[in-house]
């Protein structure tokens, strides 16, 4: 009884500070962040609940601006987005080029029978994605064609790495489409990657490192950085820097050292927005989660005086906020800093919306900037095709001050829209964390959530 008390304890301890993993809703994997413009959006994979290997189907999007509420942009592309795609949405990355936002993506190509390389293209960071050109950028028949990774550099050219256990590479054509040139391998040595690529090692023989997987390509003050995972299984994130894209690489030791994230794999992307250092990652850390349930986390580091990473560490703290979330806008339901029970959809109807709300659930937002003047009243939009229910919100803590209750009836659908506008009881100024808890029929559905936003007059 004791026991089950402290366990219950800590779970309420962890969510209270936590920020990681980023996106509680579903297991995301292997992420690609992407700083554009006011936002940094995060490019994932997405591990199927109760998964025994990496049966993947399809990539999703996050954004945020302040890097603790996070927007969830559903699903925009999955295998049957590639007529030539037929199993394993692995690990891919999106870069912007003139305007457009190309996906590189790799999967099961049912033409070669091994993993392919894929791009798609988009006129905006977050969608509509299509395949740009209706068949595998690269596919040879190899299971090595895996986890693309893209560059621009400041000449304009294009790069794009990829590959397990080596590392391939070629030049892309200003189309971002098409390649320029022969697809080359890098040079694996102990000098260059920590050891030699794995069927070259020799028995019994100690290497400082070796890749396996997960490149990250990178450049910051002249020096190409390619970040990657190490060591085998379970793995560690290491990188390798050189002068030119090409090289000569030299290894340049861990980044990420084994922790007990509850994944074997570990996977990372680097995000430098508005003048932060972000370390994207995936573990196993979330309830249900494991090798085969992951999660994206981040966490912020500063590169050392010589260019070298700093060794980081997974925490549960997860990064500070870089700016406030207004409360007089429309927020969309499915910006989330923290959620407990609930679920995201997307329909072709009402976009992405919160779903599986039931009793006890709850989503939190941070850094909600109410100003000096204080709300008079309090607009969700919900649907439900049963009985609905309550939306209580609190200030600070599930437990904190109630400022206002929104009863959701049936509205003959879960996605039949209402407005439900009820009035702030309390006075609200300054800065809050703001968890909407949801309450109603024990076990039952009450409702779908689209968005909310407060009011002042
Ligand atoms: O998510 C599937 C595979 O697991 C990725 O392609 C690898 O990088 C590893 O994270």
């Amino acid at each position: 009884m004791r026991k089950t008390f402290l366990f219950l304890l800590a779970i309420v301890a962890l969510t209270v500070t936590a920020q990681n993993p980023i996106v509680q809703t579903w297991f995301t994997t292997d992420p690609a962040p992407l700083s554009y413009g006011d936002k940094v959006y995060v490019y994932v994979g997405h591990d199927e609940d109760k998964a025994d290997f990496f049966w993947m189907y399809d990539w999703r999007i996050y954004s945020s601006s302040d890097m603790v509420n996070w927007t969830d942009h559903g699903t925009q592309l999955s295998l049957s987005s590639f007529s030539w795609a037929d199993d394993r949405a692995w690990a891919a990355q999106a870069i912007e080029r003139n305007g457009k936002f190309y996906w590189y993506i790799c999967a099961h190509s049912r033409l070669a029978g091994g993993m392919a390389i894929g791009v798609a293209v988009s006129d905006s960071p977050t969608g509509p994605f299509h395949d740009a050109i209706g068949k595998p950028l690269f596919d040879n028949g190899s299971w090595d064609n895996i986890d693309p990774t893209v560059f621009i550099d400041d000449d304009g050219q294009a790069w794009i790495y990829w590959g397990n256990p080596r590392v391939y590479y070629a030049k892309l054509n200003k189309d971002m489409v098409s390649f320029d040139g022969e697809v080359k391998t890098l040079e694996m040595t102990e000098q260059t990657f920590g050891g030699p690529v794995i069927n070259q090692r020799k028995e019994g023989k100690q290497y400082k490192d070796s890749y396996v997987e997960g490149p990250w390509i990178m450049k910051r003050k002249d020096l190409y950085y390619l970040l990657y995972a190490a060591g085998g299984v379970p793995e560690h994130i290491a990188y390798s820097t050189a002068p030119t894209p090409e090289g000569p690489w030299t290894y340049r030791g861990t980044i990420m050292p084994l922790e007990d994230t509850k994944s074997f794999t570990n996977h990372c992307g680097i995000a430098q927005h508005k003048g932060h250092n972000y370390f994207f990652y995936h573990t196993g850390k979330l309830p249900g989660g494991g090798g085969f349930g992951r999660s994206v986390a981040i966490e912020e580091f500063q590169f050392n005086k010589d260019g070298s990473f700093p060794i980081i560490h997974h925490t549960n703290e997860g990064v500070r906020p870089i700016g406030t979330l207004n409360p007089y806008q429309r927020t969309e339901a499915e910006t989330i800093a923290w959620a407990a029970g609930v679920k995201t959809e997307n329909s072709r109807k009402s976009g992405v919306y919160v779903s599986e709300i039931h009793d006890g659930d709850y989503i939190k937002v941070r850094e909600v900037d109410f100003g000096s003047s204080s709300p008079t009243a309090f607009t969700v939009c919900a649907a439900s095709a049963l009985q609905g229910g309550q939306i209580e919100v609190h200030l600070d803590s599930l437990s904190g001050q109630n400022i206002a209750v929104a009863t959701v009836p049936n509205t003959g659908d879960w996605e039949k829209w209402q407005k439900i506008r009820t009035s702030v009881a309390q006075e609200v100024t300054g800065k809050h964390d703001v968890f909407f808890a949801f309450k109603g029929f024990k076990g039952t559905k009450l409702f779908n959530l689209d968005w909310w936003r407060f009011w002042l007059d």
